[in-house]
């Protein structure tokens, strides 16, 4: 791990989206039911809509600045940041904000609107009304596995990510760069954890469909599933800016291991991954202001450097 110095060059964040990402908005720019309200460096904002991408619902995307507080986004998102989800077919339209919220909101949403209550999830399935009894609590406990891991997500990978960006002399960049690299460890402790406690064939499962219900929502970790699950899209915006901006800007590469690799290969490769994507120099650009700390650059890294909880 080194430190790459580099000179603050000024650069701002981008406003509008490169690449696939480009492509994904102008293919979704009609009025729809739910409005996305999006930022293109946003990896918040990338985790609800790769989400709205897997799961298929109808919506469009509208790409605002949150560091101006437009009045279309105060009144979707109170702290005005994105993303904020305007739900149009209720008058006065409803609104909801934070990422994980939305992604539970929009994840139940296609449930129910499949007329079987069986439409497209990111998470495990509760239960499988054909699974034998003893398989039940497997199901429960594949579930239980994968909100840990989004537990750790949220409380160790992302504040870490960001300690780490905005760490600015050589120590502390050491220091928070193993911090960081820590906290994927332990993810891929949990990530081994779940594989040996859902493992179908641990489990008793041989019929091909039971196998498939079991491993569900379990995500690209699990060899043979070609669905993104829920961790997937849970970290997987992070991991993507330490491909490309904590590798210029911290010199970091991510901890080597075959398995690790070809998981996070399968996920960058994902096509409902790959549509949110722009292309690396607007990352580069956007995240320059984290990089040399820039003061207020935005509540998350005000929040950073003065060790309170992220917004
Ligand atoms: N907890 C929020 C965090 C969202 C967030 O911090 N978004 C940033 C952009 S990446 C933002 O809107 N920042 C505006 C600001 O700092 O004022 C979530 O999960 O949705």
């Amino acid at each position: 791990m080194v430190s790459v110095s580099k000179t603050d060059s000024g650069k701002t964040y981008r406003g509008e989206c490169t690449g696939e990402a480009l492509e994904t908005v102008q293919n979704h720019a009609k009025e729809a039911d739910l409005t996305l309200f999006a930022s293109c460096f946003c990896p918040f904002v990338q985790r609800v809509w790769v989400a709205f991408e897997c799961l298929g619902v109808p919506y469009k995307v509208y790409e605002v600045d949150p560091y101006k507080k437009p009045k279309d986004l105060l009144e979707v998102s109170p702290k005005g940041l994105v993303p904020g989800l305007r739900l149009n077919n209720f008058n006065p339209p409803k609104a909801l904000n934070e990422s994980t919220v939305i992604l539970e909101y929009i994840n139940e949403y296609v449930c129910i609107l499949s007329e079987s209550n069986k439409g497209p999830s990111l998470l495990p399935p509760i239960t499988n009304p054909s699974a034998k009894r003893s398989h039940l609590t497997t199901f429960k406990d594949a579930r239980a596995l994968v909100r840990l891991q989004s537990d750790h997500i949220n409380r160790s990978v992302v504040p870490a990510f960001y300690r780490f960006l905005q760490a600015q002399d050589l120590d502390a960049q050491i220091s928070a760069g193993k911090e960081y690299h820590a906290s994927i460890e332990t993810l891929v402790g949990l990530f081994e954890r779940m594989e040996k406690e859902v493992d179908p064939a641990k489990n008793g499962v041989t019929g091909e469909g039971e196998k498939k219900a079991l491993t569900s929502g379990l995500g690209l970790w699990i060899d043979g599933n070609e669905d993104l699950g829920w961790v997937d899209v849970m970290v997987g915006p992070w991991l993507y800016r330490s491909k490309n901006v904590l590798k210029h800007y911290r010199g970091f590469e991510l901890p080597p291991g075959t398995k690790f690799n070809k998981w996070l290969d399968r996920l960058f490769q994902h096509p409902y991954f790959r549509r949110t994507c722009s292309t690396d120099d607007l990352y580069l650009d956007s995240y320059e202001r984290y990089a040399f700390n820039r003061p207020n650059t935005s509540q998350v890294a005000n929040a950073i450097n003065s060790g309170r909880g992220l917004p």
